[in-house]
């Protein structure tokens, strides 16, 4: 069954990284970005000057994973407002050299730091542009030597978030917009076109308000217990709630004072984040439930026996499986 279920976790993979792609050969530039207000702001200028171009949006920690799904040839690449984590670094150079073989020239605009051995390793393929600008817009607008007012406000946009100074009216209008990350592409879209009063940024962001208030007063009554230990825990259970559990989870841990949260996303599947207490190895409550993470964050895929799976599958979401409550009775014991 668990192999089964991994083997067709990996078809589907194959099938959505496709379907993700959509399109990307028939452009002529490959914009790869961050997902933040910089990340897009910075891609939004690279279209400007490269009309046609295709963007996809990650984080640092994703960047890896982006570049063994890609498989394009003799192709313009843009990176922006990324850097590599250090233990991608030799897989990173693995994709690199072969984009570079395949033709395909690469350009890396940044303004984190880098270790200077990554600094040296990269350029071995890329043709990088390394400086600490305030944003990673400003260093992309230098470089393309572009100079127009609309890519202009993009980098004006782009410093004041990056800055953390949230200013201007449309910075902050685009970061709450940005939370919803499917909205990427159309806010791509819409800046690259320098439509910065569109309706639809509006519209987001006051969504993404809507929701926080949600969150927000969910995560207020929130019922803690503890533990045998004396740690002070709640149980979410978001299967019926279309709210992000790892927000709920941070909110309550913020407004209870709570050491950590547990989250049920599903029957099968459930995380615990870590709240003040940095000791708590909730790692160790995972593992023995099949789960995997870091000791502050971690999810669970549960084994569910053939009753609780019989059960899911009648009762849905009205079910609590046995599993789950093993679980919580096992953090409450050894945490
Ligand atoms: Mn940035």
């Amino acid at each position: 069954m668990n192999i089964f279920l991994k083997f067709s976790k990996k078809i589907r993979n194959i099938f959505f990284g496709k379907e993700r792609y959509k399109g990307i050969k028939d452009a002529e530039v490959l914009i790869i970005s961050h997902n933040d207000v910089d990340g897009i702001a910075a891609a939004s200028i690279i279209r400007r000057k490269y009309p046609n171009s295709y963007l996809i949006t990650t984080s640092p920690r994703k960047l890896d994973e982006v570049f063994k799904a890609i498989n394009v040839e003799k192709k313009k690449i843009f990176i922006a407002d990324l850097s590599p984590n250090e233990s991608q670094i030799k897989s990173l150079e693995k994709s690199l050299s072969k984009l570079v073989s395949k033709g395909c020239e690469i350009t890396w605009i940044d303004h984190h730091s880098w270790p200077k051995q990554n600094l040296e390793l990269i350029s071995n393929y890329v043709k990088l542009v390394i400086s600490n600008t305030y944003s990673a817009s400003e260093l992309v607008y230098k470089t393309l030597e572009i100079n127009d007012g609309i890519s202009k406000k993009l980098v004006d946009i782009a410093n004041d978030a990056d800055e953390a100074k949230y200013m201007l009216e449309d910075t902050i209008n685009i970061n709450k917009a940005l939370r919803n990350k499917r909205r990427s592409k159309a806010i791509f879209d819409i800046l690259s076109e320098g439509k910065f009063d569109d309706e639809r940024i509006l519209k987001w962001s006051r969504e993404a308000e809507n929701n926080e208030s949600k969150i927000i007063e969910y995560a207020k009554n929130v019922r803690y217990l503890y533990t045998n230990a004396g740690r002070k825990f709640a149980v979410l259970d978001m299967r019926k709630k279309d709210l992000p559990g790892n927000l709920v989870a941070k909110h309550a841990i913020q407004l209870h004072d709570l050491d950590f949260a547990i989250v049920i996303y599903s029957n099968r599947s459930v995380s615990l984040y870590r709240g003040k207490d940095n000791e708590i190895d909730l790692l160790s409550v995972a593992r023995i439930f099949n789960g995997g993470g870091h000791p502050f964050a971690c999810g669970c895929y549960l084994r569910l026996s053939l009753k609780s799976r019989f059960l899911s599958k009648v009762l849905g979401k009205k079910y609590l499986p046995e599993e789950i409550k093993q679980l919580i009775e096992y953090a409450k014991k050894v945490l």
